[in-house]
């Protein structure tokens, strides 16, 4: 692939999920200024090419709609599915926010029916209060979490690659991980510069609560630079998420 576009179906997984609206849908707010400091039921509507609140959504890893929330210096990252009302409305429960400006991430597909795709809309929200922003940590190639030792054993370039991580414990391959939104990892990432969403998936098929040590990624992120990964992952019915700043060339 060298030297050449992205493969077919790539630039869709590309898209860096900045934009509040995309193909006529549209992510509207109706929290617009969340507190500082406690936990908020953030509410928000999707509107369709009509104008009217999307009600229909297909599901897709196991939930209708995915949902994130990270601060501009990519601290006080959030997965959360949140519940529809009938009318479209949908709430989050938003665990406490620092003060600072906050993207926040709707990942769904609408129930078009045939040439349904992913789309991934965001919108920054101010909460108030004084932020005071934190560094990002320097690129590494391995992390901790919960006792679990998450090491890359390839580092991705921008555009489609693959990203290797594997899984350890007490310098032990793990390899009881259990299916977490029908997968065995689940990978987040947000661009140092501009908060670009990149969202993978492992390629390794799922069979019970077998999963590890390696996961293979295809790992598409749509810039060169620093990236924050939020690697989330499930052994014996608990969740957790390794973090990491990964250097895209
Ligand atoms: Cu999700």
């Amino acid at each position: 692939m060298a030297g050449t576009a992205h493969p077919a179906g790539a630039s869709q997984g590309l898209a860096r999920g900045l934009a509040a609206e995309r193909d006529g849908y549209r992510l509207n707010l109706v929290t617009c200024s969340p507190p500082a400091g406690r936990p908020t039921a953030f509410r928000f509507t999707v509107t369709g090419p009509g104008g009217s609140p999307v009600t229909d959504f297909a599901v897709h890893q196991t939930k209708k709609l995915h949902f994130y929330a990270i601060r501009s210096d990519l601290t006080g990252f959030q997965h959360l599915h949140p519940d529809m009302a009938d009318d479209g409305t949908w709430t989050a429960d938003l665990a406490a926010l620092a003060p600072g400006t906050w993207r926040l991430y709707a990942d769904f597909i609408p129930n078009t029916g045939a040439r349904a795709t992913e789309l991934v809309l965001s919108r920054t929200v101010t909460v108030p209060g004084e932020a005071v922003p934190v560094p990002l940590p320097a690129p590494s190639d391995s992390t901790t979490v919960d006792g679990y030792t998450v090491t890359l054993q390839a580092r991705p370039m921008a555009g489609a690659h693959q990203l290797v991580a594997t899984i350890g414990q007490d310098g032990r391959p793990v390899t009881d991980l259990q299916p977490y939104l029908d997968s065995y990892a689940h990978l987040s990432a947000f661009h140092e510069s501009d908060q670009a969403l990149a969202h993978l998936h492992p390629a390794n098929p799922v069979n019970g609560d077998h999963g590890g040590p390696t996961l293979t990624f295809q790992a598409l992120f749509a810039e060169p630079g620093d990236w924050r990964v939020h690697l989330q992952f499930q052994t014996a019915g608990k969740l957790h998420t390794a973090e990491f700043t990964l250097h895209v060339d």
